[in-house]
């Protein structure tokens, strides 16, 4: 045990603790970490009284401030950022440390003393070695004239990263949280940017950018994905930040600008786009979109090369459950069975739209019912997963979606899964 005393040299207490975690070969738990926040604190505090004047501007001190980043225990190398996030505080220090499950530290000057704050962590997330100090900034976001501080703390994991963006403001006493966003870099990077507000002379608005996925749709990691981007604007009637805008940028890449489109992306994006709409039953916003995909595909004459879901394929037999739902019987009928014999060499084809009219029967109520519920019956998609390999439908963990209409039956949570590798992403 390492007990909580003065210090003799800069941060012996946390260092004793990385000493005691390197050689002791053992993962942190919840306690441990905790008492690494209590070392940090008390050596922070120590450290800062006996080299920082706590009322001499920070402007001044500068050689002493890079001395004491230099001085910062950790695996990795730490910051000492001066902020103004009190108007009534001479002196303020945002301190990180690189070391995993360490807090950000808030360092101030009253009575002649220093006083150390934590910035919280994410509510909802227990402490963790592989929670990160990340990003910090502090920026007059309000447009109030006072900065809020921006601060980010990383989830370091195997195949993916989480930044838990946070805002506060500085209440004197504690901080306040105004803002938090999740990013997870996966399919690709995931950011935040602080812009102008356009719509307030002196305030920031967040920008949110990021790989737009489609949860619903065919989706996978190592595919290009559309930019997504979201903003959030200070919104001082309710006293934290709303979003004002979102959208998705299907003529860009969230791989970069560099990164140039294929058909076949493209043609992906639009199916997802509908997908989207579909599953949530909104039929008539889906349609233009399978139309779109047909379009695109023909113009291009866009065939499936290798392992690719036939986009063409899909989305006629979409926008012929559209025409059946949307009560278009004789055209519904005609265009889905044009599908059952234009993919023939596809018996998945074939099977769902046979066993879609068959339970659709002569329409009426009930109908979509009736054929999704058809659909479910007659078909065993556990027979076209991708790795498996055949049949035009891939991507089977999302592929079960075919058989749901959005409006019929079961909530998406109560979607039986027919795919088991890919799953929590
Ligand atoms: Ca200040
Ligand atoms: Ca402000």
């Amino acid at each position: 045990m390492v007990e909580i005393a003065a210090p003799a040299g800069p941060f012996t207490l946390a260092q004793a603790w990385l000493d005691e975690m390197t050689t002791g070969g053992g993962y942190p738990d919840v306690a441990q970490l905790q008492r690494l926040a209590e070392a940090l604190r008390a050596d922070t505090v120590a450290y800062l009284d006996a080299a920082i004047a706590p009322d001499t501007p920070l402007a001044e001190q500068q050689p002493a401030l890079t001395r004491m980043a230099a001085d910062l225990p950790g695996w990795e190398s730490g910051e000492v950022l001066p902020v103004d996030l009190d108007p009534d505080i001479e002196t303020e220090l945002v301190i990180s440390v690189g070391i995993g499950g360490d807090p950000l530290l808030y360092a101030y000057g009253a009575d002649g003393h220093w006083q150390v704050a934590l910035v919280p962590w994410p509510d909802d997330m227990e402490v963790d070695p592989n929670l990160w100090p990340g990003a910090v900034e502090a920026q007059d976001l309000t447009g109030d004239g006072s900065a809020e501080l921006v601060a980010t703390y990383r989830l370091r994991g195997g195949s993916g990263v989480w930044d838990y963006v946070q805002v506060f403001r500085w209440t004197g006493e504690a901080f306040a949280l105004l803002f938090r966003a999740d990013l997870l870099t996966w399919a690709g990077e995931s950011r935040y940017a602080l812009e102008a507000d356009p719509t307030q002379s002196g305030a920031l608005q967040i920008a949110l950018i990021y790989p737009h996925l489609y949860g619903l749709g065919f989706d996978h990691k190592m595919i290009n994905h559309p930019l997504g981007r979201q903003v959030w604007r200070w919104d001082a009637g309710v006293g934290r930040f709303a979003l004002a805008e979102m959208s998705v940028d299907l003529e860009r890449s969230a791989w970069g600008d560099e990164f140039e489109l294929t058909v076949e992306d493209r043609l992906r994006w639009l199916v997802n786009e509908g997908e989207t709409r579909f599953r949530q039953g909104d039929y008539e916003a889906a349609w233009p979109w399978y139309d779109r995909t047909l379009a695109l595909a023909e113009t291009e004459a866009w065939e499936p090369v290798g392992e690719v879901p036939h986009w063409s394929a899909f989305a006629a037999f979409r926008r012929a459950q559209l025409l059946l739902l949307t009560g278009h019987v004789d055209e519904g009928r005609t265009a889905m069975q044009a599908v059952a014999t234009m993919w023939e060499r596809d018996a998945i084809f074939t099977a769902l739209a046979q066993a879609f009219l068959d339970g659709y029967g002569e329409g009426g109520e009930g109908a979509a019912e009736r054929a999704f519920e058809a659909m479910r019956a007659a078909v065993d998609l556990e027979k076209h997963f991708y790795y498996e390999g055949f049949g035009l439908l891939r991507y089977p963990m999302t592929a079960q979606g075919i058989l749901f209409s959005g409006v019929a039956s079961l909530p998406v949570s109560e979607w039986p899964r027919v795919g088991t590798f890919n799953e929590g992403w």
